[in-house]
C-alpha cells in the first residue's frame, strides 16, 4: 500500500508544507485504470503537455477493450479524453514517440511508432516485419516510413520536436544520402552486415512525402547502436544533433562498454559524449533543446562508470552540456541505482527513477515526514532542479514507479507505476500511467481535482511532493577538454 494513503489518514500535510510550494500547485492524476494487460512508457508532448501517447494491450478504454496485440493510444491531457490511434489486425503497434509540436514547422502533428501490421496498403508490409509508421493525429491518416523485407527489424523511432526528422534503429541497409545536400552531407555508411545501426531521416517537404535517410552509426556484425534521439537548438528547431548509444567503439579511441555519441547533421561529424577511451556502461540517453537563452542542449544518461572520480556508487545519472564539455553528476548514493533520466529544455529539470535515498536528511525538507524517505529501496520518481533542489514525487513501498517522461519546461512528469498512489484506484498493482504536474492556482483542473476522479492535490489533502536538498557527490562537476580528434 502506498505510503501516501497513510499520510492522508494521518493528516500529515501541514499548512507549512503547502506554503513550501508557493506558486506551484502540484497535482497527481491517474489516467489509466486497466484491469488486465500491460502499458508502455508514456510520452508527453513537449511544449504544453497537451497529450500523452503510449502503447498497450490492456483494457485501456474500459472493461473488455483489451486487444490481441499492442495498439497506440493518445490521451488528451486537457480534455481528459482518450482515443486509440491504430487498428493493427493480426499485427501490433508499439514504441510510440511523443506527438510532435508544430511551432514554426508547417507540418501536421504526428506520432511515430513501430508496427508489424499492414497499415498502409499502398506501400505495404506483407512480411509483417516491424516497420516505422507515422499517424497524423488530426486526420488519422497513416504513412509508412520504412519498407523492408522479412528479418529486418525497425525500432525505437523518435521524432524531432517539430517533426522534421525521425531517427530509429534498424538492422536494414537504408541509407540513400548521396551527399549532394551541403547542409546534410551524410556519412557514406552502409549496413550489408545487418548490425543494429541508427538511421536519421529528414522530411524534405511539409507534406512529409520526400525523405532523405542517413546511416549515422557504423559497426560490424554483432554490434548494436540503439536508443536514438534527435533535436538541438530551439531555433530553427531543426535536426542538428542525433544522439545514440553504441556498444561499438565508433571513433576507435579505445572506448570499452557502451558509449554515447552525437552526430551533427550539418557537418556529418560524429562526436563522443562520454569520455573517449574510457570503460563503462553508458546508456539510455535523453536530450533537451536549448533554452530560449541558448543554454544547452543537454544530454542526460545513466552510467556505471565513474567519470568524476567519485567513490563507485553503482548506476547514477549524469548530465552533459553539448558544446561546453561540461559534465554534472546528478545522483550519488551508495545504496540503490538511478535510471532513465529525462531533461527539460535548458537542462534545468531532470526527472528519473531511483531506488536510492536522495534527499539530504541534514537539510530542510518541505512536504512532511521524517527521513529516511525511501528506506525500502523501491523505485520512486525524483526530479532535480540544477544542483541544489530535488523533489521526491512519489512515496511508496512494495511497488515501483518508473519510465518518466518530461514536458520541456520540466513542470509535467508522466510515468508508470504499479503503486496505489491515488488510494483505491490501482488495487491490483498493474502498471498504470500517472501524471504529476504543477499548475497555476487558476487552473480549472486544479479546482475540479477530486480523489474519486483519480486526482490528488494539496488542497484536497491527498498529495504533496517532498522538496529538499540533494545528496551531493564529492566531485559533481567538471569540464572535459573537447573530444579527441
Ligand atoms: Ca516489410
Ligand atoms: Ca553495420
Ligand atoms: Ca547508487
Ligand atoms: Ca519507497
Amino acid at each position: 500500500m502506498a505510503t501516501l494513503a497513510v499520510l492522508i489518514s494521518d493528516g500529515a500535510w501541514t499548512p507549512e508544507a503547502s506554503a513550501s510550494n508557493a506558486g506551484r500547485h502540484p497535482m497527481l492524476r491517474q489516467i489509466t485504470r486497466v484491469t488486465t494487460g500491460s502499458i508502455s512508457p508514456p510520452r508527453v508532448r513537449l511544449e504544453q503537455a497537451e497529450t500523452i501517447v503510449f502503447a498497450s494491450d490492456a483494457d485501456v478504454l474500459g472493461i473488455g477493450t483489451e486487444t490481441a496485440g499492442r495498439e497506440i493510444y493518445l490521451y488528451d491531457n486537457f480534455a481528459s479524453s482518450l482515443r486509440r490511434l491504430t487498428d493493427s489486425g493480426s499485427g501490433e503497434s508499439y514504441e510510440p514517440s511523443r506527438q510532435t509540436d508544430i511551432t514554426h514547422s508547417g507540418r501536421p502533428k504526428y506520432v511515430a511508432f513501430v508496427s508489424t501490421a499492414n497499415l498502409h496498403p499502398a506501400v505495404g508490409n506483407p512480411e509483417q516485419n516491424p516497420e516505422i509508421f507515422i499517424v497524423l493525429t488530426d486526420s488519422g491518416a497513416i504513412q509508412q516510413i520504412t519498407k523492408t523485407g522479412a528479418g529486418i527489424v525497425n525500432a525505437e523511432p523518435y521524432s524531432s520536436d517539430g517533426g522534421q526528422c525521425l531517427v530509429w534503429r534498424s538492422n536494414g541497409d537504408l541509407d540513400d544520402n548521396d551527399g549532394s545536400d551541403p547542409g546534410n552531407p551524410g556519412t557514406n555508411h552502409s549496413n550489408a552486415d545487418g548490425s543494429d545501426e541508427i538511421f536519421m531521416m529528414r522530411f524534405e517537404d511539409n507534406a512529409l512525402a520526400d525523405r532523405l535517410t542517413t546511416q549515422v552509426s557504423d559497426g560490424p556484425a554483432g554490434t548494436a547502436s540503439s536508443n536514438p534521439l534527435i533535436g538541438g537548438y530551439w531555433f530553427p528547431r531543426q535536426c542538428r544533433s542525433t544522439i545514440f548509444q553504441s556498444d561499438h567503439d565508433q571513433l576507435g579511441n579505445g572506448s570499452v562498454g557502451s558509449h554515447i555519441y552525437d552526430y551533427t547533421k550539418i557537418s556529418g561529424v560524429l562526436d563522443q559524449i562520454t569520455l573517449p577511451g574510457s570503460t563503462g556502461h553508458n546508456v539510455n540517453p535523453a536530450m533537451s533543446s536549448a533554452s530560449n537563452f541558448a543554454r544547452g542542449p543537454f544530454v542526460v544518461y545513466e552510467s556505471d562508470a565513474n567519470p568524476l572520480g567519485n567513490p563507485q556508487t553503482g548506476i547514477e545519472i549524469f548530465r552533459r552540456r553539448l558544446f561546453k564539455y561540461e559534465l554534472l553528476q546528478l545522483t550519488y548514493q551508495l545504496p540503490g541505482d538511478s535510471y532513465t533520466p529525462v531533461v527539460s529544455d535548458g537542462g534545468g529539470y531532470v526527472a528519473f527513477t531511483s531506488s536510492s535515498e536522495l534527499l539530504d536528511a541534514s537539510r530542510n525538507v518541505r512536504g512532511g515526514g521524517t527521513p529516511p524517505f525511501n528506506a525500502d529501496g523501491n523505485f520512486e520518481i525524483f526530479r532535480t532542479k540544477g544542483r541544489k533542489q530535488i523533489w521526491q514525487i512519489t512515496d511508496s513501498s512494495g511497488c515501483d514507479n518508473y519510465a518518466p517522461s518530461l514536458q520541456d519546461n520540466g513542470k509535467t512528469v508522466a510515468f508508470l507505476s504499479t503503486c496505489d498512489l491515488i488510494p483505491g484506484l490501482n488495487p491490483s498493482g498493474l502498471p498504470q500511467i500517472f501524471v504529476y504536474s504543477e499548475t497555476k492556482s487558476s487552473d480549472p483542473q486544479l479546482a475540479a481535482c477530486d480523489v474519486l476522479d483519480g486526482c490528488c492535490s494539496v488542497s484536497n489533502g491527498c498529495y504533496q511532493a517532498r522538496l529538499g536538498g540533494q545528496v551531493r557527490a564529492p566531485n559533481n562537476r567538471t569540464n572535459f577538454p573537447p573530444a579527441l580528434p
